[in-house]
C-alpha cells in the first residue's frame, strides 16, 4: 500500500502534539520541517517520535557544502529517522549526508523536481539528471511532484526501486487517482494542510488512509 506521510507544518507545539495524537492511527510517517522546528526547537522531533512511534523525517532540504551538510545531518539524525536534502548542490554534498546517515542507520531522501509552479523554471530542466544522481548514489528516497503526474512517472522510471515521496495532494491540487496509478507499495504521498487545517484532522487523515487502502 502507498503510505501516508503527514507534513506537520504547524507553528504551535501544542497544536502539533494534538494533531499527532489525533491522526496517528491513520498515518505512516511524519515530516517535520522548518515551520515547526523554528517555532519550537529541534527537540520537538524527539518528542514527536516518542509520542507517535512513527517514522519521522526531517525536511530541512539541506543544500550546503559537504562539511556543513555533515553537521546538519549529525544534529538532525540524533532524533529523526531520515533527512531530506537537495541534490543540485552536487554529489559530494549528498554523500556527506549519506555517510552520517549510514553510521546511524538512517535514511537520506533527495529532492528531484518540486511541486510548486516555480519549479518548472530551474528545477524541472535538471530534474531527470538529479533523479539519475539519486539512483547512482543509492539514496533511500526521492521527492517528486504529485502536481505533475507525467513528471512523477518519468522520475519514477529513472529511479526504479528507490521509493518516491510525493507532495502536492490536497491543498496544491494534485490528482490522487492519477498519482496512485503511478506510485507503488512503499512509496508515500505527503499531505499537510488538507489534514492539519481541516475541521477534523483525524477524519481527514482517515479519509486519505482509506483512499490509499482502496487504491482510490
Ligand atoms: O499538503 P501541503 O501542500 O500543505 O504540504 C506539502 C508539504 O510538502 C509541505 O511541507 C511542503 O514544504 C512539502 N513539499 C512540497 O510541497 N513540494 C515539494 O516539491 C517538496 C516538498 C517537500 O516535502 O520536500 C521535501
Amino acid at each position: 500500500m502507498v503510505k501516508l506521510m503527514l507534513a506537520l507544518d504547524v507553528m504551535d507545539k501544542n497544536k502539533a502534539l494534538e494533531i499527532v495524537k489525533e491522526t496517528s492511527e491513520y498515518i505512516d510517517a511524519i515530516k517535520i520541517g522548518y515551520p515547526l522546528v523554528l517555532a519550537t526547537d529541534l527537540k520537538i522531533v524527539k518528542e514527536i517520535k516518542e509520542l507517535s512511534n512513527k517514522e519521522i523525517i526531517c525536511d530541512f532540504k539541506v543544500a550546503d557544502i559537504p562539511s556543513t551538510n555533515e553537521k546538519i545531518a549529525k544534529l538532525t539524525l540524533q532524533y529523526a529517522d531520515g533527512i531530506i536534502c537537495h541534490g543540485f548542490v552536487g554529489e559530494d554534498s549528498v554523500k556527506a549526508i549519506q555517510n552520517i546517515a549510514k553510521e546511524n542507520n538512517k535514511k537520506v531522501i533527495m529532492v528531484t523536481e518540486m511541486s510548486h509552479p516555480g519549479a518548472v523554471m530551474f528545477m524541472q530542466p535538471i530534474a531527470n539528471e538529479l533523479a539519475k544522481l539519486a539512483k547512482k548514489l543509492g539514496v533511500d528516497g526521492v521527492v517528486a511532484p504529485s502536481t505533475r503526474p507525467e513528471r512523477l512517472k518519468e522520475i519514477k522510471e529513472i529511479v526504479g526501486e528507490i521509493s518516491i515521496i510525493s507532495p502536492g495532494i490536497g491543498a496544491q491540487g494534485g490528482d490522487l487517482e492519477k498519482v496512485l496509478r503511478i506510485l507503488s507499495n512503499d512509496d508515500y504521498i505527503i499531505v499537510g494542510r488538507s489534514i492539519y487545517n481541516s475541521e477534523s484532522p483525524k477524519e481527514s487523515a482517515k479519509m486519505y488512509k482509506e483512499k490509499l487502502k482502496n487504491n482510490f
